[in-house]
């Protein structure tokens, strides 16, 4: 009975520290263990709470320092324009694969006979080369593939390669005038039709001359959209090179005019004047470039006028082309867009209808996609390797 006794009481007591011992484990005001149901701060949210923060300072994300919020919008060194048109004469590929390759099985045939001579002549005719160029290139290449008899892979490449050169003319000078006599800066006119791209040129060329060590002045004479001046301010900002812009809707040669004097007094090298290519009538467009052309020249000889043409257009665009070949007297052309198309021969149609050689080849969006035109590396990126 005692025994019972005993054991009973020191189960009781036992039973009481254990359940003494559970409540202060778990009593409400135990700090030891977070509340299951809070999320962990991220990054330090007790202490926004204690420094009494209020709703929307807990929620936002953490303020960045200080510097950030302050620095200046950066300026970029854009690399120089040399070697450009070989960094970038993979992009050409649409115009190896037809022209250039479609030429080279063509020519490498055992039997050349009329069929073939026609294939060779409908690829060319494809390619925008044009027809009297074309005439041209299959005359002489008959002519050399009978004197050769049997052809290696290698002598059709050197055929077609000196046949393709002869057409674009190595000899022809494509030096962009980017230097003037004396002082005052030289002075560039884009001109060209709506969408080839001559907004982005202007920028893409800024950003060349910079990188070759020239100061550029931007003359936005595109005052027919408030948006074409911010393109081209975008451009601007981004390498330094100061943008004169006047009132949307206003006189584009009074622009023309600023961004000239503006190029005189900052002692620039070079000032570039970016216009519309609005295209409504011919006597419009006469009007409003030969007055940006005349007011400029109160100031300034203009250097060089930069017709830019989007090669995907072809036909059309040479012909939009002419116009303004009749209203200004073009120094260059700036070909754009030769990335997206396989009618690289347009710089064979081009120079020959216009006269004018081809200084400038865009070759994709990137800000630095625009090379001086290399007619032996273009050539070559056309046959692929040798
Ligand atoms: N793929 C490609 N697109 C180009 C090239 N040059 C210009 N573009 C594009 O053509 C469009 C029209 O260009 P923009 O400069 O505004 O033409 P603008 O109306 O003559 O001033 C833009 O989307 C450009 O990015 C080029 O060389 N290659
Ligand atoms: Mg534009």
């Amino acid at each position: 009975m005692d025994g019972y006794l005993v054991i009973s009481i020191v189960v009781i007591l036992a039973a009481l520290l254990a359940a003494g011992g559970l409540f202060f484990m778990f009593r409400p005001s135990a700090k030891k263990l977070p509340p299951v149901d809070t999320p962990p701060a991220g990054g330090g949210g007790e202490e926004e709470e204690q420094g009494g923060g209020t709703a929307t300072a807990t929620l936002a994300p953490p303020a960045p320092p200080v510097e950030e919020l302050v620095k200046p919008p950066e300026v970029e060194v854009p690399p120089p324009s040399a070697g450009r048109m070989v960094r970038l004469r993979a992009r050409l590929a649409r115009s190896q694969t037809t022209l250039g390759k479609g030429l080279l099985e063509l020519l490498s045939r055992d039997r050349l006979d009329d069929e073939v001579w026609d294939e060779i002549e409908e690829t060319l005719i494809t390619a925008d080369v044009g027809v009297a160029p074309t005439r041209a290139m299959v005359e002489e290449l008959r002519t050399k593939v009978k004197v050769l008899g049997s052809r290696t892979p290698k002598e059709v490449r050197g055929l077609l390669r000196e046949q393709l050169l002869t057409q674009i003319n190595p000899g022809l000078d494509r030096t962009l005038h980017t230097s003037a006599p004396g002082e005052r800066p030289a002075v560039l006119l884009v001109v060209g039709v709506n969408g080839t791209g001559k907004t982005t040129t202007t920028g893409k060329l800024a950003r060349s001359l910079i990188g070759d060590g020239k100061s550029v002045v931007l003359g936005a004479a595109d005052t027919f959209r408030a948006a074409a001046a911010d393109q081209l301010q975008t451009w601007g900002d981004r390498v330094g090179a100061p943008v004169v812009r006047g009132p949307e809707g206003g006189d584009p040669a009074s622009v023309a005019f600023d961004a000239v004097s503006r190029g005189i007094s900052d002692k620039a090298d070079v000032v570039i004047v970016d216009t519309a290519g609005r295209l409504h009538t011919k006597t419009g467009l006469m009007d409003e470039l030969g007055k940006v052309k005349r007011v400029i020249e109160k100031r300034a000889q203009v250097d060089e006028v930069l017709l830019v043409l989007d090669a995907t257009t072809g036909q059309n665009g040479m012909r939009q082309a002419q116009v303004f070949a009749e209203v200004v007297n073009i120094t260059g052309i700036a070909l754009t867009k030769l990335d997206g198309t396989a009618k690289g021969g347009i710089v064979i149609s081009v120079q020959r209808e216009l006269g004018v050689p081809v200084k400038l080849a865009g070759l994709g969006e990137g800000p630095d996609d625009l090379a001086p035109f290399d007619p032996e590396v273009f050539v070559d990126a056309l046959l692929g390797e040798a």
